[in-house]
């Protein structure tokens, strides 16, 4: 996939070089002593120069390949002697540029940190390389009866270190709750290049502050994360998903509460798509709403148990009771595994459609719900004729997804939307990056919201760990400000 997107640019201009050093021969033979000349790249480079969708473009000079926490120690040991400045990248599949370089970063990926994999069975505590992708942690699980807490769009590529550094959400957040709850260690090697061993593999310890929590969105500017030890939750036997067709978003929200009482325990997602962008997802893919006409909001919401048929006529008896209070226009639960994934598909593909719609502006903010959609509707009524404006995302998390497409590039929409957006957003007591962070798409943002001392004090963590300034500059934590 590759968007069209005014902010298709490289950042360079937008931020001054920090004072590193330029990746020499010496430097390229140090790295391939260390790693392996074939881990070691300098050309054909394109995907680690840009992120996934295209949308960000940085440049580099080199990629390095470490296989292992301390060939990755040695690296950044070298590079903090050196000063020369590091990206880290795991999947490539972030949203907002914190993988991708900005003027020449050395790009350390994690893919090949991927071997060790331990799951112990009677604690569901798992231990795992940092380069192991989420579906293949997932599937690795399925013969022992558990599940990663987490499921994203990206589970084929994005990492489980990379869903550490970016503090992922997804879709079942709702359900088993933040990686906050499931985190119970991981190692991390910082900017001089010291293995950090933070926290360990039990449930509760409470000895200490929680250091190793500080890697939960720290998109790669305080260490590179290698391992990760996490608790890992029993794989429902039964899932099931219904979606309703609902008139207003104030009956949304009733039927979110309503959800919360009658399915309970077994409630897992939540999930909205606004009418324009099913009708967007029909404009652009090859596939058709599960209901007949439109209507202005759909609903998924998706129940895990381990009793189908307790489950079933809890889903169903709450699908009749949002019917029958008329706080549903139509509701449908899905039959078999196929349509259970047709209605997912409609979701999880929704920011494949808005990125083909136009150049696209996109958005991942917080809100509480009484505002969720009133930002869209502003938004909409501010663009009225300028723009096109989808709403999908997490309801059930207080999580939106905005995205504005142009047919044309609008550099002027560009210069006001953001601010509008932010200044919106927190003056609603919302913030201005949900799940997605905020790597350079949103550094000029990113002391929105935040108290001066809460800034400082990120500030003076960051130099405890990377007392350079090496790891990721020009992103979310300012080297000096
Ligand atoms: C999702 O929930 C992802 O689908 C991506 O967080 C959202 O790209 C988007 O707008
Ligand atoms: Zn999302």
């Amino acid at each position: 996939l590759q968007m069209k997107s005014s902010i298709i640019r490289s950042a360079a201009s937008a931020v001054a070089r920090g004072n590193f050093a330029q990746i020499s021969s010496t430097h390229l033979s140090f790295f391939e002593k260390t790693v392996g000349a074939s881990y070691v790249k300098t050309k054909e480079i394109d995907n680690y120069t840009s992120d996934w969708t295209r949308q960000m473009k940085g440049s580099s000079d080199c990629v390095v390949l470490p296989s292992s926490t301390e060939e990755t120690s040695a690296i950044l040991k070298y590079c903090a002697e050196n000063r020369i400045a590091v990206v880290v990248q795991g999947g490539n599949t972030g949203l907002v540029g914190g993988a991708t370089p900005i003027h020449d970063e050395l790009i350390l990926s994690t893919s090949r940190i991927n071997n060790h994999f331990h799951l112990e069975p009677s604690s569901g505590v798992l231990t795992l390389d940092a380069g192991i992708i989420l579906a293949h942690a997932d599937n690795r699980l399925t013969e022992h009866g558990f599940m990663m807490p987490l499921d994203l769009g990206a589970k084929g590529s994005c990492q489980i270190g990379g869903c550490i550094a970016a503090g992922a959400g997804g879709i079942r957040l709702l359900r088993y709750g933040s990686l906050h709850s499931h985190l119970l260690g991981c190692t991390m090697v910082d900017g001089k290049g010291s293995i950090l061993k933070l926290g360990g593999q039990l449930r509760k310890d409470n000895t200490s502050l929680h250091a190793a929590h500080l890697a939960i969105g720290s998109e790669g500017q305080l260490g590179v994360v290698t391992s990760v030890t996490m608790g890992v939750v029993p794989r429902p036997s039964s899932i099931l998903s219904a979606m309703l067709a609902v008139s207003s978003y104030s009956d949304c929200i009733r039927i979110l509460s309503l959800a919360r009482s009658k399915l309970g325990e077994i409630l897992s997602s939540f999930e909205l798509i606004d009418g324009d962008t099913m009708k967007c997802v029909e404009r652009h893919l090859p596939l058709k709403n599960v209901f007949e006409g439109s209507h202005n909001f759909y609903l998924l919401i998706e129940t895990h148990g381990s009793n189908g048929d307790h489950d079933s006529e809890k889903l169903n008896a709450f699908v009749e009771e949002a019917l029958g209070a008329e706080l549903a226009a139509d509701g449908v639960a899905a039959n078999s595994e196929a349509e259970r994934t047709h209605m997912w598909r409609l979701r999880e593909e929704s920011p494949i459609a808005a990125a083909k719609d136009g150049y696209i502006y996109k958005f991942d903010v917080s809100l509480p719900l009484e505002h969720f959609y009133r930002l869209t509707e502003e938004t909409r009524e501010k663009l009225m004729g300028r723009a096109r404006v989808y709403c999908y995302g997490h309801l059930g998390d207080g999580n939106s997804h905005l995205n504005v497409t142009t047919d044309g590039e609008d550099e002027e929409l560009m210069r006001e939307l953001s601010p509008f957006v932010y200044n919106w957003v927190v003056s609603h007591g919302g913030s201005i990056s949900a799940e997605h962070g905020i790597g350079q798409l949103k550094r000029d943002y990113r002391s929105l919201g935040k108290s001066a001392e809460e800034s400082a004090l990120i500030r003076s963590i960051k130099r405890v760990f990377d007392p350079h300034g090496i790891l990721c500059p020009y992103k979310m934590i300012p080297a000096q400000e």
